[in-house]
């Protein structure tokens, strides 16, 4: 199956170290020399590019955060003039001012080639149609993807997001053979295309499809695989490190691969920051080692998963993560107990007469005791005329299923057809009244 660029991604792992560890001295002296803040940071640590022999003298750099960031908008965290960025891309966030991600001309090839090094991964070659689905403006996911499209020489559609009804006709008429969006956004596209009786499996002619920006379980790939006919991949990224292209599965789908030459992966404990051993669940640590608008050095990403080392059936040597449970933020702590929206979604899409469409309500309503609601909608059969015993035994089901994987009880709320809100783009999960 095609490898994109051979040399690094199959480079022996002493050499790829070793090219890390240059890397990352490079680093170290650049960002200390062309940014304010890291400079102090350096100083403030006592480290210097001298300081570093070996990959375990990374714990010596102290960590960036997403408050640095914050601290630092919209542009002070870059390493050169503004004159020489010559694109901005932003994530909206939820609250407050957006985090911000500077690009120079060599940083978009750089984006181009790890995006194209991706779309090979999940065996996207020059013949594919890609439709690409991601929103196109600051989010990063539209021209990300389209850039890497292009560089391997695919024909890009760059719909965007939306206008869903058109979009099915568009990849019928245009031929789509790939499909790149969010997964919840894939599964609005396939319900749209059973309402207008367009066979997403027969009459497409989808092959392969590459979903990320947002948690999704593994019971997930099986739906959307199901409905959509297509071969499904996972891709990570995020704006802060570069966008889409930071790793992605390859064709054995055991974990996304993570382009190491350019990003430099740790995993920490979240409490302490002490670093973890492969095979460890923590927080994913990034540091960029080649960019040169907005280099981050031990960037915290706040999401969750463990690192592999083990030699992978592909032949890439690069390091591979475990699909994303969620971010250290995401996790609802329900009446003292951690949650984690996916292992909620893993049990949903578990259960068969349930449609992979839900939401979770958080409230803290009687004697200040936490409550949390899952709303999912229950197949549309069973509304066709309303089937009550039927619904009130999955219901029953279902908290009972819940009770055991979360330990908690939980409120069970069977919908009707289409009365969960879909995106475009991310879907939103988790309403926390708690908050308001
Ligand atoms: O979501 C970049 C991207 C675009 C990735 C298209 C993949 C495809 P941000 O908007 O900055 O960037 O959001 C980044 O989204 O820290 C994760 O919490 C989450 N995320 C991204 N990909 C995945 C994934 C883009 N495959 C944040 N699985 C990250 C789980 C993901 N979470």
């Amino acid at each position: 199956m095609p490898i994109w660029n051979k040399k690094y991604e199959t480079m022996p792992r002493t050499e790829l170290e070793s090219l890390q560890v240059e890397r990352l001295r490079d680093l170290v002296t650049y960002a200390a020399g062309h940014n304010q803040f890291y400079h102090d940071k350096m100083e403030g640590a006592g480290v210097t590019a001298a300081d570093i022999h070996d990959l375990d003298d990374l714990a010596k750099l102290p960590f960036t955060t997403k408050q640095d960031l914050r601290d630092h908008y919209p542009f002070d965290m870059f390493c050169v003039p503004l004159n020489d960025v010559c694109r901005v891309h932003a994530s909206s966030g939820t609250t407050g001012k957006p985090t911000v991600g500077g690009y120079t001309k060599p940083d978009l090839e750089l984006w181009s080639e790890v995006m194209a090094r991706t779309l090979s991964s999940c065996e996207v070659v020059p013949e594919d149609v890609v439709h690409n689905s991601y929103g196109y403006g600051l989010f990063t996911g539209g021209l990300g993807f389209h850039m890497g499209a292009e560089q391997i020489g695919c024909t890009v559609i760059p719909v965007s997001g939306g206008l869903t009804k058109r979009q099915i006709m568009l990849m019928e008429d245009f031929g789509a053979t790939v499909l790149t969006c969010t997964p919840s956004y894939s599964l609005v596209l396939a319900e749209q295309a059973a309402e207008m009786g367009v066979d997403l499996r027969g009459q497409l002619n989808l092959r392969v499809g590459v979903f990320g920006a947002e948690p999704w379980s593994e019971s997930m790939r099986k739906e959307i695989e199901r409905y959509l006919g297509l071969e499904a991949y996972d891709i990570y990224g995020l704006t802060e490190i570069i966008g889409p292209g930071v790793s992605v599965e390859c064709s054995e789908h055991d974990g996304l691969h993570i382009f190491e030459d350019h990003f430099l992966a740790e995993i920490i404990d979240p409490e302490t920051g002490e670093r973890l051993d492969y095979g460890q669940e923590g927080e994913l640590v990034i540091t960029t080692l080649t960019k040169e608008a907005m280099p981050v050095i031990r960037y915290r990403t706040r999401d969750r998963t463990i690192l592999h080392h083990e030699p992978c059936a592909c032949g890439r040597t690069m390091v591979r993560m475990e699909k994303v449970f969620g971010r250290t933020d995401d996790m609802l702590i329900v009446r003292g107990v951690n949650v984690f929206p996916s292992q909620i979604e893993s049990v949903l899409l578990a259960v068969e007469e349930v449609e992979p469409h839900y939401q979770l309500v958080l409230d803290r309503a009687r004697h200040d005791l936490d409550s949390l609601e899952i709303w999912v909608e229950a197949s549309e059969k069973l509304f066709q005329p309303v089937d009550t015993r039927r619904l009130d035994e999955l219901q029953a089901y279902i908290s009972n299923e819940m009770q055991q994987a979360l330990g908690i009880s939980t409120d069970i709320r069977l919908m009707g057809p289409k009365s969960i809100t879909r995106s475009q783009g991310k879907a939103k999960r988790v309403i926390d009244k708690r908050e308001l």
